[in-house]
């Protein structure tokens, strides 16, 4: 069976729940904290970010994104990629933006545990980057059920995780009174038993980071 190494409010970790859970791939859950001297992650992952999914072999693959095309090329059904090219370049698209709002909600998390030092010039560009990628999320999606073609896909689990994850993250950013029709979009997503079974929340780290 695969094991996942996880945290509970990594949207990476969760990108790739989602797609075993979507696909019915059973795994066991490991969850860590990746920035704890006690985790395993730098024993499977050189770079030390998780998710890293873990084989029967023991081998140990990681990046959320190619993760799960590791898992669509492995374990094509349910696809979770659109048929179409046009479309599977959009739900890639997608990733790239919402992979780069989440990086810039780290940036954020660990410019803010500099207390004292921090830098208002640091913090105000990823503000600038999340509030930017999330009002092209709101255009790209528009009022469609699903964020691409007519089922479930790569898009949606993209867009419903970033989502997510500022509202563990950076919450003070009220996206859902901006872009209403993102919010309810992102509330059908939330009822999927994928995603209301991987629901982020904060975790505790004892190590000190920077
Ligand atoms: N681009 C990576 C990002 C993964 C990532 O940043 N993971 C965080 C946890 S949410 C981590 O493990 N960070 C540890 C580190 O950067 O040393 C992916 O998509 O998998």
């Amino acid at each position: 069976m695969f094991k996942l190494i996880s945290a509970t409010p990594s949207p990476y970790a969760r990108k790739v729940r989602i797609a075993l859970f979507e696909k019915g791939i059973p795994f066991e859950l490991a969850t860590e904290v990746p920035w704890d001297s006690g985790t395993q992650t730098p024993k499977y992952n050189p770079l030390e970010k998780l998710p890293v999914l873990i084989t029967e072999q023991d081998e140990g693959i990681y990046e959320s994104s190619y993760i799960l095309q590791w898992l669509e090329l492995k374990y094509p059904e349910p696809p979770l990629l659109p048929r179409d090219v046009d479309d599977i370049l959009f739900a890639r698209k997608l990733e790239v933006l919402c992979d780069g709002v989440c990086d810039a909600v780290v940036l954020t998390f660990f410019e803010r545990m500099r207390k004292e030092t921090q830098s208002p010039e640091w913090l105000a560009r990823q503000r600038r980057k999340i509030e930017g990628g999330v009002r092209e999320m709101a255009r790209l999606v528009g009022e469609r059920r699903y964020a691409v073609g007519d089922t479930f896909t790569l898009g949606d689990i993209a867009v419903g995780t970033a989502l997510g994850y500022l509202r563990v993250r950076f919450a003070e950013f009220d996206w859902m009174s901006l872009y209403p029709k993102l919010d309810a979009y992102a509330a059908r997503l939330d009822e999927r038993p994928s995603f209301a079974n991987s629901v982020p929340y904060p975790q505790t780290i004892r190590d000190k980071i920077v």
